[in-house]
């Protein structure tokens, strides 16, 4: 039996000899321009990051290691991190070792408890995840290794460690969360035989006689577990670890940007979109009703949350795998069917905003109903699920970065003054 620690072990150094030989024989060839369009839009498209774990293509969407996301769905989520750091799926062995290295640093230590608990009782449940992280930043055993002068090309293995730990405590912090926030009794202890989506459920304290509400979190946390490295979250989380900061830094930073309208809180904002119209028209709304509050939302300056992507030009696949578990488990609730309507009738108005290139649902769009129907209400939570589950792959970025012995991020900047010379120079040209 090998474990992932000893796996790793055996692909990292063939593979950082590969990185090292691929860019001393190709160091100046180029591989994507930079226009003026792309410098003032966000960096759109410029092909500037390297990330092994997974890739999103536009008319792909997300895949991981090779492996479409539609594929991965029936997958535990323990299965799919070892998939994000290794590309390769666990045999029974391998994922029984990583469970149970998983039970053994699962305690989350009582002063997390306790800082959570001095935290105003209005906090966003986002500021409370990060911070949870950020405080356990003393346990980080990267930085131990790192002043204990560890070499270089071992630093992934101390930040595998935190990796592990992190991902390992997240669940039991994010279900503290839930109960701490909203008042709903003292924590609940994890039960050690249950898998990360079934110990979720029974530690949030939920209800989940036929183990449904446990299926969705399994799905849950493997959708949202990485996807590439340049949106903020990860870019952030990679970023900050480029300094060698260690994990706990690193990601509770890029659970900060993952708390943005734009990026992660989108769902939250979907699922408070849906309600409204629910309440608006009384019930599940028609397509016409449904298309005049579409435009009312665009023509009042507001997005319609959970459509449009940076990236992708299709039906998120994401989206389609929460559908499909919800025409399989929820399709009578109200909730749920005004998500499949709004699917059927937005993207016929933002294809008219001949500004918005993407007009198709992202994950965000139908996440939120689906916890809704198993009972968490507030909205304002849902990000910390996916902030859970997003560890998993900004973590596995991190300790391949420090395994190919990526260098600080620290790209150029130039002035607005550059900008207009460079341009005018072409002009005479
Ligand atoms: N509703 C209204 N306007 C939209 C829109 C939508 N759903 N999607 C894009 N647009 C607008 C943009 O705001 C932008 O307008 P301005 O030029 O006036 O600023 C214009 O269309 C062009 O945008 P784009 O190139 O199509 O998209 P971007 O790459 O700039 O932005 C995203 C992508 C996701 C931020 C945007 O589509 C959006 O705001 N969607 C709604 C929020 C959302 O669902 N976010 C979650 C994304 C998933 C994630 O990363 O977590």
């Amino acid at each position: 039996m090998t474990t992932l620690q000893e796996r790793l072990a055996e692909q990292i150094p063939p593979l950082a000899e590969q990185v090292k030989t691929l860019v001393r024989n190709n160091a100046q060839k180029v591989v994507s321009e930079v226009t003026v369009e792309q410098l003032y839009g966000g960096m759109r498209g410029i092909k500037c990051l390297v990330c092994d774990t997974s890739l999103v293509e536009a008319d792909t969407g997300l895949v991981i290691r090779g492996r479409p996301i539609l594929e991965l769905t029936e997958c535990l989520p323990e299965e799919v991190f070892y998939l994000l750091l290794t590309a390769e799926l666990p045999d029974k062995a391998a994922l029984d070792a990583l469970r149970s290295d998983f039970r053994k640093r699962a305690t989350v230590p009582a002063h997390v408890w306790d800082v959570l608990g001095a935290m105003p009782r209005d906090s966003h449940p986002m500021t409370m995840l990060s911070t949870a992280v950020l405080v356990m930043e003393g346990e980080s055993e990267f930085i131990k290794a790192y002043h204990r002068g560890i070499k270089k090309d071992l630093y992934w293995q101390p930040m595998l460690e935190d990796a592990m730990t992190i991902v390992a405590r997240l669940p039991e912090i994010a279900a503290g969360i839930y109960r701490l926030r909203y008042d709903k009794g003292p924590r609940i202890a994890p039960d050690p035989n249950l898998d990360m989506g079934a110990n979720y459920v029974h530690m949030l304290g939920a209800p989940d006689p036929d183990g449904d509400f446990s299926k969705l979190m399994r799905l849950y946390f493997v959708l949202h577990s990485d996807h590439e490295s340049g949106n903020v979250s990860a870019m952030t989380t990679a970023t900050v670890s480029s300094a060698l900061s260690n994990l706990f830094y690193a990601l509770s930073a890029g659970l900060n940007g993952l708390a943005g309208p734009l990026h992660g809180l989108a769902n939250q904002e979907c699922l408070s979109w849906i309600l409204e119209t629910l309440a608006t028209f009384g019930g599940v709304p028609t397509h016409e009703q449904l298309e005049k509050y579409a435009w009312d939302t665009l023509s009042s300056g507001r997005v319609v949350p959970g459509y449009g992507h940076a990236v992708l030009r299709i039906t998120d696949p994401r989206f389609d795998a929460f559908l499909a578990f919800g025409k399989k488990h929820c399709s009578d609730d109200p909730v749920f069917q005004t998500v499949a309507r709004v699917f059927e009738t937005v993207p016929n108005v933002l294809r008219q905003v001949k500004k918005i290139k993407d007009p198709w649902p992202n994950v965000d769009a139908i996440s939120g109903s689906v916890l809704y129907h198993y009972g968490i209400h507030e909205f304002d939570y849902y990000t910390v699920l996916f902030g859970v589950s997003r560890a998993m792959g900004v973590c596995a970025q991190g300790v391949i970065a420090r395994a190919m012995g990526y260098p600080i991020i620290r790209p150029k900047s130039v002035t607005t003054d550059w900008v207009q010379k460079t341009v005018e120079k072409f002009a005479m040209r």
